[in-house]
């Protein structure tokens, strides 16, 4: 059986394809297709990334797709909004009735038109290919895609100038591995093999993280810090580094912007300032900043768990600048990686088309604060913080690849949001999600072993190509194909809208001989150096590491790097004295796979784990049905007693579909819609609470 290109009917054939999820790691697939039913997905041992294995999530893919739920046909609501009630609908009838009511609206302001999407998929083309375009021509509000990456996306592109670092291979060979907010074994496990490898050869392996996971269980040392004091420590290892001249002074000056000044912040952190901020022992803080001051190579894996706070950027940005102190990078093995997606030459503008917005400049909405946006102008008393220049109220949401309803903070507003009467709400899905209940038809969409698409990734630096392994699915359409019918019915007659998926595949990226290296392998490595800043060279304004931004100071922020305590700092409230973080279950992708029974079984129910301190303090036994609340709301799930959280923190794993929780909510209930220092992102894990046993619990 060799890799085939293409459905196929008759005999078994594999169609290459890749992993669309929201994860570091970017996939090779190869789906066997027997009679033209998609029979196993398997890892495609020919892509060193993926090296033939897939997580557990998506070796069950085709549980996914062949799911009983899925959604086959197009829905429309009947009873009340939210119900869930819904009635088969023609194509055409959908399409005509959609099209009807979103030029109603447009005639008056198509900004009360909003697009709101994530990453259900990450490909280029199921994304934003058609939807872009179509959003374009209609004039309708930009999206402000804030949700994950924002802050620590700002703070790397503010410090080393763009979404670029190490190559994820060559942590292999480092002999030191600092995993900081990163639970790498659940949400990067191709990158845990290269760990292992460098373990087997001696290397030290320190993990940074309030929550003692299943990858801190297995370095050399946990150090489980407060949330969102990550900045802290990271001045206080500048600090010894300084004290010790653990300096690389030749690469400072050389390659760095602003090393004075910095100078002079890291020594207001001694050590036993920031174990005082941190919650950790200061000579925990001396034994990392020598180890790291001392040991060659050393790789900083960084993940966005530890930017989901208010000082989120600045914690990014002081993690940043450590590894052009001590020459980190001169090696290939050393330097810092958060997200490699800055690496790749996606040619955004020839597949958004953004000159289909003919000169007209639509305001930009946050998704982060959907709840609120949705509550704008409407008057409603329980907004939190109106703006006087918000602009038309929003009448119409169109939702595709992702599910707000679960995923987005505080989940009450949000769901009032949604709840309105005079929103007109279509949710393109697979699945009836939480989103789903609330929309005015639901279209149904395709899924990854359906369509074409092409992935970059934020791990590896790989392009994949996702070819098509079988038909859609009952009446199931790509987004693409949705968005075209759309414009077709909205009388859009510009020749773009009629680009074909393997067409806005070939325009994604790079130039049409890549795309025939895709077509026959599935894959293509960038073409790009092992030690990307041996010789400085970074993409910033200056060409420096830049310790200082100017463009922060000229935007009147502080142009350093500085430790900014939470919004909800443990202390700063009587009614509220613990610290919750929602990071990732292992068995879902973010709200993904929750309707998967085989993986949810693993799961179990909704838990959230305590300190033996804290559970004891508040009579909660494990085991035991608890009630998590603050001002914002009430969320009910089952608390595990472990070590795994440390004292004054608990971790509420995400990210339960509120309809198969215990009570109907989900973590976001409590998470608040206050935003980071940089980038407008959101705070997860900024969330004071309280932790009772609930009432008539065994
Ligand atoms: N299985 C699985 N894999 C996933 C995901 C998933 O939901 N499930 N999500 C995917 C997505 S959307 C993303 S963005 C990526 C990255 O996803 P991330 O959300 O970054 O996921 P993790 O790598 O689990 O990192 C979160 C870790 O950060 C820790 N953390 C929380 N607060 C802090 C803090 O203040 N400081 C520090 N140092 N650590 C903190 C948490 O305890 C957790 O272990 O992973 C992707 N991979
Ligand atoms: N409390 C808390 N909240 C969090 C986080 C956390 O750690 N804690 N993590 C945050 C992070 S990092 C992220 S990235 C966001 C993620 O938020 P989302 O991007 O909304 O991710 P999912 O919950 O996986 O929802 C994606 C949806 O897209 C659908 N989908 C998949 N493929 C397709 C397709 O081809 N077409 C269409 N139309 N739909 C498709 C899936 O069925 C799924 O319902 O959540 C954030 N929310
Ligand atoms: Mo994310």
């Amino acid at each position: 059986m060799s890799p085939m290109n293409g459905p196929s009917s008759d005999a078994s054939v594999q169609v290459r394809g890749a992993c669309p999820h929201d994860c570091p790691d970017t996939c090779a697939l190869l789906t066997t297709v027997q009679d033209g039913r998609a029979i196993r997905v398997q890892g495609n041992p020919l892509h060193a990334h993926t090296a033939g294995a897939l997580c557990t999530k998506v070796s069950r893919y085709t549980e996914r797709t062949y799911h009983p739920e899925r959604i086959l046909q197009p829905l429309r609501r009947v009873g009340p909004k939210g119900a869930g009630r819904f009635e088969p609908v023609g194509w055409d009838e959908a399409l005509a009735d959609i099209a009807a009511r979103l030029q109603a609206i447009a005639a008056r302001d198509p900004q009360a038109i909003l697009p709101y999407s994530y990453a259900g998929t990450m490909g280029l083309v199921q994304g934003e290919g058609m939807a872009a375009r179509f959003f374009h021509k209609l004039g309708a509000s930009h999206l402000d895609r804030t949700i994950c990456a924002a802050a620590g996306g700002e703070g790397l592109v503010q410090t080393l100038g763009a979404k670029v670092g190490m190559k994820i291979e060559f942590f292999a060979e480092a002999r030191l591995i600092l995993i900081w907010g990163s639970n790498s074994i659940a949400s990067n496990l191709h990158f845990w093999r290269h760990v292992q490898q460098a373990k087997r050869e001696g290397a030290r392996i320190v993990c940074i993280d309030p929550r003692r996971t299943e990858t801190a269980d297995k370095c050399h040392e946990h150090i489980a810090l407060r949330p969102g004091t990550d900045a802290a420590l990271a001045l206080a290892l500048m600090h010894e580094l300084i004290a010790h001249d653990w300096l690389d002074h030749d690469y400072i000056a050389r390659h760095t912007l602003g090393w004075e000044a910095l100078r002079e912040r890291a020594l207001q952190w001694p050590p036993e300032r920031a174990a005082e901020v941190c919650g950790i022992p200061v000579e925990q803080i001396r034994r990392l900043a020598q180890d790291y001051g001392t040991t060659r190579p050393a790789a900083i894996r960084l993940n966005y768990g530890m930017q989901r706070v208010r000082g989120g950027g600045n914690a990014v940005r002081a993690i940043a600048c450590l590894p052009a102190l001590t020459g980190a990078w001169r090696q290939r093995a050393g330097g810092l990686l958060l997200s490699s997606s800055g690496h790749f030459p996606v040619r955004r503008a020839a597949l958004h088309r953004p000159e289909l917005l003919g000169g007209r400049r639509p305001r930009t909405i946050n998704m982060s604060t959907i709840g609120n946006a949705l509550l704008e102008g409407v008057g409603d008393d329980l907004l939190r913080e109106t703006s006087p220049d918000f602009g038309p109220k929003i009448a119409a949401l169109i939702v595709y690849n992702s599910n707000p309803v679960a995923v987005a903070p505080e989940s009450a507003q949000v769901v009032r949001g949604f709840a309105r009467k005079d929103l007109f709400t279509v949710v393109l899905e697979q699945f009836q999600t939480d989103t789903a209940d609330w929309a005015d038809y639901i279209l149904p969409a395709t899924t990854q072993l359906e369509h074409w698409d092409i992935h970059t990734s934020y791990g590896h630096t790989d392009v994949l190509l996702n070819r098509p392994a079988i038909a859609p699915l009952g009446q199931a359409r790509p987004n693409t194909e949705i968005f075209r019918a759309l414009a077709r019915r909205m009388g859009f007659a510009d020749p773009c809208f009629e680009d074909d998926d393997e067409t806005l595949c070939r325009s994604a990226i790079g130039d049409a001989q890549d795309f025939e290296q895709l077509l026959a392998h599935g894959f293509a490595s960038l073409p790009l150096p092992d030690a990307p800043f041996a010789e400085g060279g970074f993409p910033t304004p200056s060409g420096r590491c830049e310790f200082f931004s100017e463009r922060l100071a000229a935007q009147g922020l502080d142009g350093l790097p500085d430790h900014l305590a939470n919004h909800e700092a443990p202390g700063s409230s009587d009614r509220y004295p613990l610290a919750m973080i929602s990071p990732p279950a292992r068995n879902f992708l973010n709200s993904s796979f929750v309707n998967v029974k085989s993986l949810r079984d693993i799961e179990g129910e909704p838990l959230l784990e305590i300190h033996a301190q804290d559970a004891a303090a508040r009579g909660i036994a494990s085991g035991q049905l608890v009630r998590v609340f603050n001002d914002r709301g009430e969320y009910r799930c089952r608390a595990q007693v472990s070590e795994r959280a440390r004292p004054g923190v608990v971790n509420g794993l995400g990210i339960w579909w509120r309809k198969l929780g215990l009570n109907g909510t989900n973590v976001n209930e409590l998470t608040s819609q206050k935003l980071t220092d940089l980038g407008r992102g959101p705070v997860f894990y900024d969330c004071l609470v309280e932790v009772q046993a609930a009432a008539g619990s065994a």
